[in-house]
């Protein structure tokens, strides 16, 4: 072969190769999209309090008062891209019982574990000292639920379903929230979370 046909040669194939690599589909690694708790849409059998100041809160915010049974609140996610996600709900509460709560999307159960989640006392409400605790939204095997979830805005539902109290406590769990994110499988969330700085719908980079 001609220099000038091996010089043509190279150059077809540093080009394609070049097409090929962008047009491979990238998946979404280390983001999260976060929805301040704060930033609820819709709320019925009950009436939250938006509470400022509480320690480590992202965006200084979280709400609180969501106590009785029944009482629903929802969210809107903004998905950026198509793929999927682990859900962490970053949350508080003082109770010696579990605080139920249900959580839909869209309307669905994408998990028929997500029918019933129990969240345990995390020591305190974060008045004065971080309580906060990131929840992984796991099935009853431990596992973490993978949501696959399609780019555009969703709703998100999760209803008050009481507690595991035995006595007069079985139709109340006040649970203080801070934010629910949607992170891709490869993020840790205690280790990349910027609370001061997290947005609703904003992508963190993972540090
Ligand atoms: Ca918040």
């Amino acid at each position: 072969m001609s220099k000038k046909y091996l010089f043509i040669a190279l150059a077809v194939s540093i080009i394609s190769a070049a097409f090929f690599t962008a047009a491979k589909p990238k998946t979404l690694e280390n983001t999260a999209v976060v929805v301040e708790a704060e930033n609820y849409v819709k709320e019925s059998g009950g009436q939250l309090q938006k509470m400022e100041g509480r320690t480590a809160s992202s965006k200084n915010l979280c709400i609180a008062y969501w106590n009785d049974k029944d009482h629903w609140v929802e969210w809107v996610v903004n998905i950026p891209k198509t793929g999927e996600y682990k859900v962490v709900i970053r949350y508080c509460h003082n109770k010696n019982y579990l605080g139920l709560r249900d959580f839909m999307i869209d309307g669905k159960y994408s998990n028929k574990d997500l029918k019933s989640i129990g969240f345990e006392s995390t020591g305190g409400l974060s008045r004065g000292q971080d309580d906060w605790k990131n929840l992984i939204l796991k099935d009853k095997k431990g596992n973490d639920i993978i949501f696959k979830m399609r780019k555009g805005k969703h709703t998100i539902r999760m209803k008050n379903l009481g507690s595991t109290d035995a006595g007069k406590e079985a139709d109340r769990s006040p649970i203080n929230l801070d934010l629910i994110a949607f992170i891709t499988p490869d993020v840790i969330p205690d280790k990349i979370f910027d609370f001061k700085t997290a947005g609703q719908g904003e992508l963190l980079p993972a540090k």
